[in-house]
């Protein structure tokens, strides 16, 4: 199932692997070597080139780990996209607003990608599964960032949301726009 919303944006319902684009985005951690979610399932179907690339970024320039908002990219491997860009959410805090970090990730990524110039990016819904952010706010950050940050060459960003709910958040979002 998949609606366009607008010439940018787009909602995909499904699983971000199977996503035919410029650069897909993984919700990693800073560790970089995988995890699970949207990471275990694009080092599973990406095949271990992924997981080497992101051994020698480690070594090369991230040893105590990629700091959280920031990206990173790699070979997108057996995968069918040119890049992976590795991003690292913020763990959802009550106590502590965190939302800034979660906009940083969605923007750094957005700019990595028009800088390896990309023309189409799928973004997860970064932090809001194992990390714990609830969906309808992490669907307002990452609408809301991606609508005021969307960079040549980009032309469109595809949010692939994995579950009905997801979706639906999403979609309101978009329409409150
Ligand atoms: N395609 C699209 N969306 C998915 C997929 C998929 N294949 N699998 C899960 N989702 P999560 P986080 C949704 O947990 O919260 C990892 O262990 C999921 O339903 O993947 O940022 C990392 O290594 C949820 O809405 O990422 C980190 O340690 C959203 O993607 C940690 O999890 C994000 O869920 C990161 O946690």
């Amino acid at each position: 199932m998949s609606t366009s919303v607008s010439p940018a944006v787009r909602l995909v319902r499904g699983d971000i692997t199977d996503q035919s684009v410029d650069v897909i985005v993984n919700a990693a951690n800073s560790s970089l070597l995988g995890g699970g979610g949207v990471d275990g399932a694009i080092h599973r179907r990406g095949g271990p080139d992924i997981l080497a690339a992101c051994r020698e970024l480690r070594a090369s320039h991230h040893g105590k780990g990629l700091p959280t908002g920031q990206a990173v990219a790699t070979t997108a491997g057996r995968l069918d996209a040119r890049w992976i860009v590795h991003t690292v959410g913020p763990v959802f805090s009550g106590a502590q607003d965190r939302s800034a970090l979660l906009a940083s990730c969605y923007r750094a990524s957005l700019r990595l990608a028009a800088e390896l110039g990309a023309r189409t990016i799928a973004f997860p819904a970064i932090s809001t599964g194992i990390y714990g952010w609830p969906m309808d706010d992490g669907a307002r950050i990452a609408v809301r960032t991606v609508l005021a940050e969307t960079v040549e060459p980009v032309e469109e960003v595809r949010f692939v949301l994995f579950d009905a709910h997801a979706y639906v958040e999403f979609e309101e979002v978009l329409a409150m726009r």
